[in-house]
């Protein structure tokens, strides 16, 4: 009788895209299976800007946005470094090092992430403060049948996950452009204030599979 629901939520989540608007995915324990495959709207990227907010309390090394296609399964993926302290984007197999970043645990972070293949480099966003910009990677396109995974970090091209960099806890608001956006429009973000949903991976109306145990909930934490 209970799982009536949860059944058909599962079928819908294929089928067509959801409006995710004040709600996040939960990721409530830590496996090598659970994750939330994403489908993307375009295939071929010379510039990007990745945002999401997450929420954890994990000290060891974990992913937060897996990319891969057959030849690179880290063509783009937001990963934390847990040794080292710092935030890692990596581009085409290569990756750029944010240290210094307060990644507090227990609390919502907004990260958001621009890579262009022209000058090759990356800049992020942690809470609306901007680092410095890095090169990475320039000349040529993340392009190819692209799989995009939440809560496992792919070593391979849909799979290869490692248990010990999964993701547990909460993650919302993922929205993927294809161009980079303007500074204000990433501070708009930032706050939660209106801007213009991802045009590649848009939270509101978001097409995506979910494998195994990940759960869709309110965001809303707080007494109003
Ligand atoms: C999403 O992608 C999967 C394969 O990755 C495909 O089977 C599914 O039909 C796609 N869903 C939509 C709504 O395009
Ligand atoms: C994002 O989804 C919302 C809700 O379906 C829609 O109104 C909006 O046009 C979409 N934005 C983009 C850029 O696709
Ligand atoms: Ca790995």
């Amino acid at each position: 009788m209970k799982l009536f629901p949860v059944l058909v939520m599962l079928t819908a989540c294929a089928a067509r895209p959801q409006d995710l608007s004040g709600k996040m995915f939960t990721f409530p324990l830590e496996s090598n299976r659970a994750h939330v495959r994403l489908n993307a709207s375009r295939l071929d990227f010379s510039s990007l800007t990745l945002c999401h907010r997450s929420f954890t309390d994990l000290k060891r090394d974990h992913v937060l946005f897996s990319l891969a296609t057959p030849v690179h399964s880290n063509d783009f993926l937001i990963f934390w470094d847990g040794t080292n302290k710092e935030i890692e984007p990596h581009i085409k197999d290569r990756k750029a090092e944010f240290g210094g970043r307060d990644y507090k645990p227990n609390m919502w972070h907004s990260i958001c992430t621009t890579w262009d293949s022209e000058s090759g480099l990356v800049q992020i966003w942690f809470n609306g403060l901007p680092s410095i910009r890095k090169f990475v990677s320039t000349g040529t396109n993340i392009v190819g049948p692209v799989i995009i995974i939440l809560g496992q970090e792919q070593d391979s091209h849909g799979g290869g996950f490692d248990i010990k960099q999964s993701f547990v806890g909460m993650m919302s608001d993922v929205h993927l452009w294809d161009h980079i956006l303007s500074s204000c429009e990433i501070q708009n973000y930032v706050d939660e204030l209106n801007f213009t949903p991802g045009n590649v991976l848009n939270w509101s109306a978001l097409e995506f599979e979910i494998l195994d145990k990940v759960l869709i909930e309110n965001k809303l934490m707080t007494c109003h």
